[in-house]
């Protein structure tokens, strides 16, 4: 089942949240530093055992403070116009994230922000193609998928692709 959720990813009672990171994993802006605010100091300490993280790829630690007990770090291409791999490196984070999260052995509910959208710049409607395309690919591994977006423009984006049959 993919849900979507308004509003932020730290309220989530789900076992994995994906954070949209840098390749620091030492956080940040955006849903990276409101991640890193709810989950506690515990979670950059984790996070500097780590040694960074490519684009494209994801890694994952406890969430410590935060009721998901997981937080999985994946690093969005920046948007370059699109004519720089973004769109391959975007889908690899969502397919990396999910892989990661089949391998931890107990994820059933996870939630993804809509990754690279904000600082990175990617434009919304191309990102929300592929997090979908994604997320249906993935669908009968988890209990829930929660596509976790902040305005209500986005929801309504996702809302409208989502129930698109095509
Ligand atoms: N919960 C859910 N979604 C959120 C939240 C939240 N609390 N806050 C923002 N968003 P961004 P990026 C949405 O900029 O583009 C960081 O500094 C936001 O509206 O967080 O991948 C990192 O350290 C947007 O749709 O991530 C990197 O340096 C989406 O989350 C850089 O930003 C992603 O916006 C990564 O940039």
């Amino acid at each position: 089942m993919i849900e979507i959720f308004q509003g932020g990813i730290t309220e989530l009672d789900v076992d994995a949240i994906v954070n949209a990171a840098n390749h620091s994993l030492l956080g940040g802006g955006g849903v990276d530093g409101a991640i890193h605010r709810a989950a506690g100091m515990r979670l950059v300490e984790a996070c500097k055992l780590l040694n960074g993280c490519d684009t494209g790829d994801a890694k994952n630690t406890p969430g410590f403070d935060l009721s998901a007990s997981y937080v999985i770090h994946t690093v969005g291409p920046i948007w370059y116009g699109g004519d720089n791999n973004e769109a391959a490196l975007l889908e690899s984070c969502y397919r990396r994230s999910f892989e990661i999260a089949i391998a931890q052995g107990d994820i059933k509910t996870i939630a993804f922000p809509s990754i690279s959208t904000g600082v990175y710049g990617y434009p919304k409607e191309k990102a929300a193609d592929i997090a979908i395309n994604v997320m249906k690919e993935f669908e009968g591994e988890f209990e829930k998928i929660i596509a976790c977006v902040f305005s209500p423009n986005d929801f309504e984006l996702y809302r409208s692709k989502l129930s698109d049959p095509s």
